[in-house]
């Protein structure tokens, strides 16, 4: 073995546990509704150095990477094993996308991946590309994963490589290393992604979050946060999609939108967390934001918020795809404490810490999106005007 390829090798393991190790802390001054950490808790650094490189220097003498990974984002959370367990989207070099669990005894720092990533088993109709795992604990017993399963739309002309049909994957475990691969999803709707399933049997149904679109990026006559019934979870099928939060017309939603991880009950409602597309002259502009459904009719909304929870800033705005943040995972404790695990513009993943408190009282209490400038400058008005007569009053 040459003193390069050792000197290469030590550097390598060193820089890995540095970032592995990394101590990570909340922002000072937050908006009161959550604190952003400093660092990203997975990134492709974090993947480990036995998935990328050849440790033989006979057949490796360079100790190149044999296997790029060029991002790590859009994770699944779940609270498993006294753990916090994230399934992350991980990214080759050859842009195909997988899953891979990482865990951590603290929910902002020190994940680390198991030994292997997932290698999820295929139905019928293998997949070319597999991502955004949404996790659930469903009162049935099992923990589910719902992903993206996205084929070649086989009805184009050979020649269009781009299009492709992206459809609802099932998968469950009782322990997520061994997945039991169920039928997909099926729906009236040509296209499906963010599809989530809720937690809690509805009329003794399995209840899913969906999102029916025309086109594989365009929602076209279709979009919004859909719902459907379905009564066999081996062979999902639903019927009869309706709309719980549709994309409105000059708002942080207009273009598309999507459920983000499965809602977590509280005594006020569900409480969802989503993201919403807009478009602007540089290209789609992805946030989160937040609302809640009745507890007793989940497909009912009954706090929407206005304008965003969450949207891409500093280094997170730049990325594989720029100026997005997109979620579908959050684990909350027993203490009430929600951390909100987003990825930023396609590349890497974060966390925010937040309680059920703070959330209930941002959903409930942040004005609702008046759908004109004249509204907005109204609402702000009030704030002030309100505000005043507490100064006068000597409140602050
Ligand atoms: O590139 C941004 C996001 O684009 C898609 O989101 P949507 O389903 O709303 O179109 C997804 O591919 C998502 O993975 C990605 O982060």
């Amino acid at each position: 073995m040459s003193t390069d390829f050792n000197n290469r090798k030590k550097a390598l393991q060193n820089r890995h546990i540095e970032i592995l190790e990394r101590k990570n802390n909340p922002e000072k001054l937050s908006n009161g509704i959550y604190k952003r950490y400093q660092y990203p808790i997975i990134t492709a650094e974090h993947i480990p150095l036995e998935w990328r490189y050849d440790f033989d220097p006979k057949t490796n003498p360079f100790l190149m990477e044999r296997f790029g990974i060029n991002s790590t984002f859009n994770a699944g959370a779940i609270f498993f094993g006294g753990k916090y367990v994230l399934i992350v989207r991980v990214e080759g070099n050859d842009r195909k996308s997988f899953f891979a669990v990482a865990r951590s005894d603290t929910p902002t720092e020190g994940f680390v991946f198991d030994e292997y990533p997932i290698l999820m088993p295929e139905n019928d109709n293998p997949d070319t590309n597999i991502y955004d795992i949404r996790l659930v604990s469903h009162e049935d017993g099992w923990i589910y994963g719902i992903f993206c399963s996205e084929r070649k739309d086989k009805s184009t002309d050979n020649y269009d490589t781009s299009t492709a049909i992206a459809q609802a994957g099932i998968a469950r475990t009782k322990d997520l290393v061994n997945w039991e691969r169920l039928s997909d999803l099926k729906t009236t709707s040509e296209q499906q992604r963010n599809v989530v399933l809720h937690p809690e049997f509805i009329h003794g149904k399995y209840a899913f979050y969906t999102r029916p679109q025309d086109g594989f990026i365009k929602a076209g006559k279709g979009g919004g946060i859909g719902w459907g019934l379905c009564d066999d979870i081996e062979r999902a099928c639903i019927d009869e999609e309706i709309i719980v939060d549709n994309r409105v017309y000059h708002t942080i939603k207009e273009v598309k939108n999507g459920q983000g991880p499965a809602p977590i009950k509280t005594k006020k409602g569900w409480l969802h967390v989503a993201h919403g597309v807009r478009n602007t002259a540089n290209g789609l502009r992805y946030v989160l934001y937040l609302f809640v459904t009745s507890l007793e009719k989940p497909w009912v909304l009954i706090a929407s918020p206005g304008g965003y929870l969450l949207a891409p800033r500093y280094q997170e705005r730049v990325g594989d795809v720029s100026n997005v943040v997109f979620t579908n995972g959050w684990i909350s404790d027993r203490h009430g404490k929600v951390y909100l695990y987003y990825a930023s513009s396609d590349t890497r993943v974060h966390v925010a810490e937040t309680s059920i408190e703070q959330l209930l009282d941002y959903a409930f209490n942040t004005p609702e999106d008046g759908l004109s400038s004249q509204r907005s400058v109204q609402t702000i008005n009030k704030i002030i005007i309100n505000n005043k007569k507490l100064h006068r009053n000597g409140y602050y």
